[in-house]
């Protein structure tokens, strides 16, 4: 028979061989490396249980515990599909990726229950569960009655492993189709290149419904037998309190803006950190000094994205290159990255365009979108990634990658994605709007900031405030503007095109 490329599989070869070592810590109690093998063992013996086929969706949307990690890699041991959401959706965002995804298991906390369950089953789901903040809810009650020992399903290196939802240009989000094989080969890679040890300890604070904090940060622990202190989200003053016995922590450049804006982290508090790494959004140059500053520590700053995972990174060792402010490193070994004009062929070096990727770590396609796959690939097999860079320029190796601009029309708000033309919509179908146009500025704590900018039908009057209390309800908090500005004609070119960048400079001064 053909190995097991389960993902867990993968992972578990990565545990200490002390299994009774502590594994994560939250400020609240530890688990031992045993502990994960048992409380996924008993979570993945309840999904088998409920006799679905391999492949069935697994949509989950709770906060972030270390029994939800738990409940990520049960799903994965019984050969189904893990399907994150961020906490953040509304009832109507939830709708349509149940809709969309038609979950067979769905996991939520006790407090959506009342509103998630019956859009659930009207979807299909045939079961649906609770995981509260605490690490306790149905799920985990039914959960304790299993054996903890299970047979971790076999799998193919095809088969997929979870679906994440990036949104679309269109504004209908897209499911990326991340198979066992391009998870396994990402987090392998990571491990070397950043030299994973397993005497590292993990200062973890990311959501874990995203690639950053859900495969980047939690793979590499697992595959490296590191320990993770594990918090719920970002809080500056656990961070400070944690980090003088850490070795490694991940963040989007919010982290990093809010951990500098304190004046107690200093460089005694750093003094046992090996590694701070940066990514899912551009990481100012003044911050990567200010930093260095600080700390004495030089921030390393990757990219990727959901459908493929890291793509690129300033390197780790020395004897492979510096870490250079502004750049985001060369191709990780295994991939290849280049850089083309409009008709796909390669431009050269210092000059900037589009970024394609090829690799084992990129996605197998949208879910139940092959014309959507199609579009998105070169007819060579390269995977159009949507970013404008360049490769080398001034001072910077040929093979050092700089993100300099997006073809997409996407807002990136505190590392968290926002598609224009999706808020464009709700404010369009709102009475009084004629139009809309939805741009994002500079903003010094979440890098960009969503900003509206809406004309009024003739004679309407709209209020700005009114449309920020309804785009809170059908809405993520993070996709509502910060602010709205009522104008009477969006700039438009010749061609009929509203100019966006024209409204960027306009509105650039939020703050
Ligand atoms: C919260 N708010 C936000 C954001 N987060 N608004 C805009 N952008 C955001 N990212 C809202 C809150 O709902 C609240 O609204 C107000 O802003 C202030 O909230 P605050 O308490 O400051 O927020 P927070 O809870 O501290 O969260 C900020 C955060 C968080 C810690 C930066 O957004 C975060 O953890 N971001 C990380 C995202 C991430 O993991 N991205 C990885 C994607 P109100 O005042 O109205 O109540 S993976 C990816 O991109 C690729 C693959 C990659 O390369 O990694
Ligand atoms: P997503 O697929 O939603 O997770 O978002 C991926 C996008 O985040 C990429 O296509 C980039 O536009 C952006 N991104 C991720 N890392 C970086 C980085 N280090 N610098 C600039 N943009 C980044």
């Amino acid at each position: 028979m053909e190995r097991n490329a389960n993902l867990y599989t993968v992972l578990r070869g990565g545990f200490p061989s002390d299994l009774g070592a502590v594994a994560i810590e939250t400020p609240e109690r530890s688990y031992r490396w045993s502990d994960i093998d048992a409380i996924s063992g008993r979570m993945a013996a309840l999904l088998h249980s409920f006799g679905v086929p391999a492949g069935a969706r697994v949509a989950v949307q709770v906060e972030k515990s270390p029994e939800s990690l738990m409940l990520y890699l049960a799903t994965l041991r019984a050969g189904l599909v893990y399907l994150p959401l961020n906490t953040a959706y509304r009832e109507a965002e939830v709708a349509y990726f149940l809709g969309d995804a038609e979950p067979a298991v769905v996991v939520c906390s006790d407090s959506a229950k009342g509103w998630c369950e019956p859009l659930a089953r009207a979807r299909g789901a045939v079961q649906v569960l609770t995981l509260n903040a605490d690490g306790r809810g149905s799920l985990t009650e039914a959960a304790d009655a299993q054996e903890p020992a299970f047979d971790t399903a076999h799998c193919a290196s095809e088969d997929l492993a979870a679906i994440l939802y990036t949104s679309g240009t269109t504004g209908r989000s897209k499911g990326a189709m991340l198979t066992h094989a391009n998870l396994a080969a990402n987090a392998l890679t990571l491990r070397d290149f950043w030299g994973w040890r397993a005497d590292d300890v993990l200062l973890h604070m990311l959501p874990i419904f995203h690639v950053h904090g859900l495969f980047v940060a939690s793979h590499g622990a697992m595959l490296a037998g590191a320990r993770m202190v594990w918090l719920p989200k970002l809080d500056v003053d656990q961070a400070l309190h944690h980090l003088p016995r850490c070795t490694l922590m991940m963040g989007v450049p919010t982290y990093y803006v809010r951990l500098l804006s304190d004046p107690r982290f200093t460089r005694e508090v750093c003094a046992n950190m090996r590694l701070f790494i940066s990514g899912s959004a551009p990481l100012l140059v003044d911050t990567f000094r200010e930093f260095q500053d600080r700390t004495g520590m030089t921030i390393l700053e990757r990219y990727g994205m959901s459908e493929t995972g890291m793509i690129t990174s300033n390197p780790w060792d020395p004897a492979r290159g510096a870490r250079i402010p502004g750049t985001v490193g060369p191709a990780l070994p295994g991939e290849t990255v280049r850089v083309v004009g409009d008709s796909d062929q390669p431009v050269g070096v210092g000059v900037p365009g589009h970024v394609q990727v090829r690799g084992p770590n990129v996605f197998a396609g949208y879910w139940r979108m092959p014309e959507k796959t199609r579009e998105e690939f070169t007819a060579d097999g390269w995977f159009r990634t949507g970013d404008i860079g360049l490769l080398g320029g001034e001072a910077v190796p040929d093979d050092y990658l700089s993100i300099v601009g997006r073809s997409k029309d996407l807002i990136i708000s505190g590392g968290y994605n926002v598609y224009p033309k999706e808020i464009e919509r709700v404010i369009d179908a709102m009475p009084g709007v004629q139009e809309s146009a939805v741009i994002g500025v500079p903003h010094s704590d979440f890098g960009e900031a969503v900003v509206a900018v809406i004309v009024p039908r003739t004679g309407a009057m709209v209020d700005p405030v009114a449309i920020q209390t309804d785009l809170k309800s059908a809405l993520a908090n993070f996709k509502v503007p910060k602010k709205i500005h009522v104008i009477d004609a969006l700039p438009r070119n010749a061609m009929g095109k509203v100019q966006k960048n024209v409204l960027r400079q306009q509105y650039a001064a939020l703050e």
